[in-house]
C-alpha cells in the first residue's frame, strides 16, 4: 500500500477591512464561532485590532478585525482608528473586503476600494447581510473583477460562511509555523473581553454621542470566598455633561448597563458575577488613546 505525501499546510493572516457597520466584526465572529469582538448597529464600535483564530485539517488562519474606515476624520479618535485599519493592510497574505449593499456606493466606499486595490494580496470581495434587501447589490457586483473570488454572505445569520472560509483556505499561502499554539483563539485576554462587554452595552443603550465620549478599564478582578467574581470596571468619558447621562436619574441608566454586561459574562463563563461599575471623567482620553 502506498501513501500520499501530507498536503502542505495552508498559514495565513487575513484582513477583515470595510466601511463602519459592514458586518466585520459580526463575521469575525462566526467564522470562529466564539464572540471575540463586540459588534453594535452604531458605526466605530471596534477601536482595536482583534485576532480570530481558525484550524482545521487544511492548516490555520488568522482573521484580523480592524475598525471600519472613514473618508472624514473630524476628531483624534477617528484619525487614531483610520490609522490602525490601513496599517493592519500591511503583513498580511489576503484581503476580505466586507461591504453592506443596503448602502450606496459613496466616496467613502469608493476610496476603500481604491486602498484594497492597492494590495498586492489576494483579494474577497464580501458581499454581506445577504437575509435582508440589498438595493444597490448590482453596484458591488460590477466590483467583482477587480477580486479573486466574490462571496455573498450573511454573517448575522452565519449563512454561506463554509464557501468563504474554502475560498480563503484555497487563497492563503502555504506556511509551515502557524501564528498561534492550536488551542488560542484569539489575541484577546480576559481583561480586554471584559472591558469590551461593558463598552458594547453601553453602545446599545446609548443614543447620539455618548458612546464615542467612553472608554472602559478593569481595575479588579476577583474570585470571592463566596464563588462570586467580582469585577470591577471604570466608564471613563471626556465631559461632566455625559457622566450624568451615563448615569442617568437615580442611577437607572448605569444600572440598565451593568445588568446587560453582568448576564452576557454570566452566560458566557457560567459563573456567578458581580459587576462594579463606576463613572469618571477624564477630558483628554481620546487624545492619547493609542
Ligand atoms: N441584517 C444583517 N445585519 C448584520 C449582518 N452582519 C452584521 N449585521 C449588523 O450590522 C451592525 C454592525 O455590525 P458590526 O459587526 O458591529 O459591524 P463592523 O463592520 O464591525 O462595524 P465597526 O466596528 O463600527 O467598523 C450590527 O447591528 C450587526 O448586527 C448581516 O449579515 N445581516
Ligand atoms: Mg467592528
Amino acid at each position: 500500500m502506498t501513501t500520499s505525501p501530507a498536503t502542505p499546510k495552508k498559514v495565513g493572516m487575513a484582513v477583515l477591512v470595510g466601511r463602519s457597520n459592514t458586518g466585520k466584526s459580526t463575521l469575525l465572529n462566526n467564522l470562529i464561532g466564539t464572540k471575540v469582538a463586540i459588534t453594535s448597529p452604531k458605526p466605530q464600535t471596534t477601536r482595536h485590532i482583534i485576532h480570530g483564530v481558525l484550524n482545521d485539517e487544511r492548516g490555520q488562519v488568522v482573521f484580523v478585525d480592524t475598525p471600519g474606515l472613514f473618508k472624514d476624520v473630524p476628531d483624534i479618535l477617528t484619525s487614531r482608528l483610520n490609522e490602525k485599519a490601513k496599517d493592519s493592510l500591511d503583513g498580511i497574505d489576503l484581503v476580505l473586503y466586507v461591504v453592506d449593499p443596503r448602502r450606496h456606493i459613496g466616496d467613502e466606499e469608493k476610496n476603500i476600494h481604491r486602498l484594497v486595490l492597492q494590495s498586492d494580496k489576494p483579494k474577497i470581495l464580501v458581499l454581506n447581510k445577504s437575509d435582508v434587501k440589498r438595493p444597490f447589490l448590482d453596484e458591488y457586483l460590477a466590483w467583482g473583477k477587480d477580486f479573486d473570488k466574490v462571496v455573498d454572505i450573511s454573517a448575522r445569520e452565519a449563512r454561506h460562511l463554509k464557501p468563504l472560509i474554502d475560498a480563503i483556505y484555497e487563497l492563503a499561502p502555504v506556511g509551515e509555523h502557524p501564528f498561534y499554539p492550536p488551542d488560542q483563539l484569539t489575541n484577546v485576554d480576559n481583561r480586554f473581553f471584559l472591558a469590551e462587554v461593558v463598552r458594547e452595552k453601553i453602545f446599545l443603550a446609548m443614543h447620539d454621542e455618548i458612546p464615542y465620549t467612553v472608554k472602559v478599564e478593569i481595575e479588579e478582578t476577583e474570585r470571592r470566598e463566596n464563588g462570586i467574581w467580582y469585577v470591577k470596571a471604570i466608564i471613563i468619558t471626556n465631559a461632566q455633561r455625559a457622566k450624568k447621562i451615563l448615569i442617568g436619574a437615580g442611577g437607572r441608566q448605569i444600572k440598565e448597563i451593568g445588568q446587560a454586561a453582568r448576564k452576557e459574562l454570566e452566560s458566557i463563563t457560567g459563573e456567578k458575577v458581580f459587576l462594579d461599575l463606576e463613572v469618571e471623567v477624564d477630558e483628554r482620553w481620546q487624545e492619547r488613546f493609542e
